[in-house]
């Protein structure tokens, strides 16, 4: 079996997520690789050290270029913060290695593209992770299918209430030079990611950025309007701010023949209308959806949601199939988000 040598660069939340993910993989998947996790990089030693020992690190390094330079390491996954992206991500696309990265995938649309064109030769992936929770990719195959009709409405809320908490105000996700925005490419950037996969392509977009914090250089708040090609209506709201909703990713869509509903604070779980049943039998069906998991009804958490995109990019990998969400889907995600600021700017729609 194929040996897939890693390095992760990161320390994080994340590095947290995809450590597990890598380690996982091949307990619940029939994965054709044999995983590595060969360097871990971070800017701590003692952390590193900590982390290294916990999730099976081989190395540690506090340099980045090392795992570029290192001959034997197959593929990069970058989970730094996002002003390092383009930067990280081109070196690895140009030594040949496999790319991973997590989102926003940059820190603008130009940066983007060029990191979509360093990378196209090689396999890579964005982590829109949610793409893979089940009930969300059920609603994707059902109104792939048609079984919403036409859609009228795309209603998308990604709500977390951390902004005013004063021990993050530090943080670098706060801070422009590292995130490039704050709720806008942290929390937007999934939901418009979702959108695209589920809803198509976005024609015009008006969109206001808001921090209600003084002297906030990122937003907390990005909220957005569009007009999807299929003729549906979008409205967007992202928010730092939402004061009860811990980490409410959700939507809600609705079309000729009925409406889905979705919301990650339940994840294992999809709501369904058929409005096409008589009137009368009319109600929203709560569905417990399954996964490749566990059996019916053994429910699922936010983990998962790593390990199945990362099984299936390394059976795409396999087959030498590209997989999605990648650099290019990542860069599509980008445009809009550039769209919502610049709109903020000028009050206007923008045609896309
Ligand atoms: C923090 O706001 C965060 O961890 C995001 O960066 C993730 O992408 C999201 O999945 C959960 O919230």
């Amino acid at each position: 079996m194929r040996e897939l040598r890693v390095a992760l660069l990161g320390q994080g939340f994340m590095g947290k997520a995809h450590s597990n993910a890598l380690r996982q993989v091949s307990h619940f998947f029939d994965i054709p690789f044999r995983i590595r996790c060969s360097l871990l990089c971070g800017r701590d030693q003692a952390s590193l050290d900590r982390m290294a020992a916990r999730w099976g690190w081989e190395e540690t390094t506090t340099d980045w270029r090392a795992a570029i330079d290192h001959g034997e390491i197959d593929a990069v996954d970058i989970c730094l913060p996002n002003h390092l992206h383009a930067e990280v991500a081109i070196a690895a696309a140009r030594a040949g290695k496999i790319v991973l990265c997590e989102k926003p995938l940059a820190m603008n649309f130009a940066e983007a593209e060029a990191m979509a064109e360093a990378a196209r030769n090689v396999p890579n992936l964005v982590w829109f992770n949610y793409r893979r929770v089940p009930a969300i990719a059920l609603a994707q195959r059902w109104l792939a299918e048609g079984k919403l009709g036409d859609i009228y409405h795309y209603r998308s809320t990604y709500l977390q209430q951390w902004g005013p908490d004063p021990s993050r105000a530090n943080v670098w996700r706060m801070d422009p030079s590292f995130a490039g925005s704050g709720a806008a490419g942290d929390l937007l950037s999934h939901a418009l990611d979702l959108a695209l996969w589920l809803n198509g392509p976005v024609e015009s977009l008006s969109g206001t950025l808001h921090a209600f914090t003084p002297g906030r250089k990122v937003d907390d708040a990005a909220l957005a309007l569009a007009r999807f090609k299929n003729g549906s209506l979008g409205s967007f709201e992202a928010t730092r701010f939402a004061i009860g909703c811990r980490n409410r990713n959700a939507f809600e869509i609705h079309g000729s023949k009925g409406m889905l509903g979705f919301n990650l604070e339940r994840l294992n779980h999809l709501h369904y209308l058929d409005a096409t049943e008589p009137d009368d039998r009319q109600g929203l069906r709560d569905i417990l959806v399954g996964s490749e998991f566990w059996k019916p009804g053994h429910i699922i958490g936010y983990e998962h949601t790593f390990i199945a995109t990362l099984a299936e990019f390394l059976f795409a990998l396999d087959r030498g199939e590209p997989f999605h969400p990648n650099f290019e889907d990542g860069a599509k995600v980008q445009r809009l988000l550039d769209a919502v600021a610049t709109t903020s700017e000028t009050r206007q729609w923008l045609e896309l």
